[in-house]
């Protein structure tokens, strides 16, 4: 029983990033093909896959085909019932499935200022209120999930879970843009930054070349310092 998982790129591609995580970080055998989010092949990759437009893109065993991270979610959860991808406990699972939904359709400041960039950090990033707002709507989700039902351990519920991964590109976009957050929440980020499955994701995409680099030319990085990246994860230390 093997998934097999279409995604654009592990630099930038946050919702790749998310797809990949949902069947690694829960030993979900999959099989991945990368599609030409950058190389203008996209369209014609993913026509086989009707009605996917965007990466990810899920296709099960039982030849349902995902074309959204959210559904993709919901599918492997049911799917796999065993693999513990929500919180057992109902209160905790109504709140990480809350919390991802968020995610999914909100935080626009921060994700239109901010785009995932796994290559280095940035220094000297001024965020605008709006991304300051978001970002502490994002810390009081985390503390609360924390304190409710993930004190015992570094995660945002009692085990490794989708809210997770849903979080795990805000957290590397608040360390890679160095967005100030309070100190369980930077603990929590270094957490996700550490975690072995987003280290071997990012390791890997570090091998591809770009010409040019995506993102690099945004007007909110413009004019900024670089950063190494194990010194923007270590900001969070
Ligand atoms: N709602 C979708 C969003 C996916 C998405 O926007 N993916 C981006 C890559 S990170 C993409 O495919 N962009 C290409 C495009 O929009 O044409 C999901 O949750 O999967």
């Amino acid at each position: 029983m093997t998934y097999e998982l279409f995604l654009g790129d592990r630099s930038f591609s946050s919702w790749s990033l998310r797809g990949w995580l949902m069947c690694e970080g829960f030993g979900l055998p999959h099989r991945d093909t990368f599609v030409g989010l950058y190389s203008g092949t996209m369209a014609r990759d993913l026509a086989p896959l009707a009605p996917a437009r965007t990466v990810p893109v899920l296709r099960s065993p039982s030849g349902a085909v995902l074309t959204d991270s959210l559904a993709m979610a919901e599918t492997l959860a049911e799917e796999n019932p065993e693999a513990g991808l929500w919180p057992a406990d109902p209160a905790a699972r109504g709140l990480a499935r809350s919390m991802v939904a968020e995610m999914h359709s909100g935080f626009g400041a921060l994700r239109g200022a901010c785009p995932m960039f796994l290559r280095h950090g940035w220094t000297g990033f001024d965020p605008a209120p709006e991304v300051i707002a978001d970002v502490g709507r994002v810390q009081a989700l985390w503390s609360l999930a924390r304190d409710r039902h993930g004190a015992d351990g570094p995660w945002l519920f009692d085990r490794y879970s989708l809210a997770d991964v849903f979080y795990a590109p805000v957290a590397t976009r608040i360390a890679t843009y160095d967005l100030p957050v309070d100190a369980g929440s930077a603990s929590y980020v270094h957490a996700a930054l550490t975690e072995p499955n987003l280290v071997a994701w990012r390791a890997a995409g570090q091998a591809v070349a770009y010409h040019p680099l995506p993102y690099a030319n945004l007007p909110a990085v413009r004019g900024l310092g670089t950063l190494p990246w194990e010194a923007a994860v270590a900001r969070y230390a």
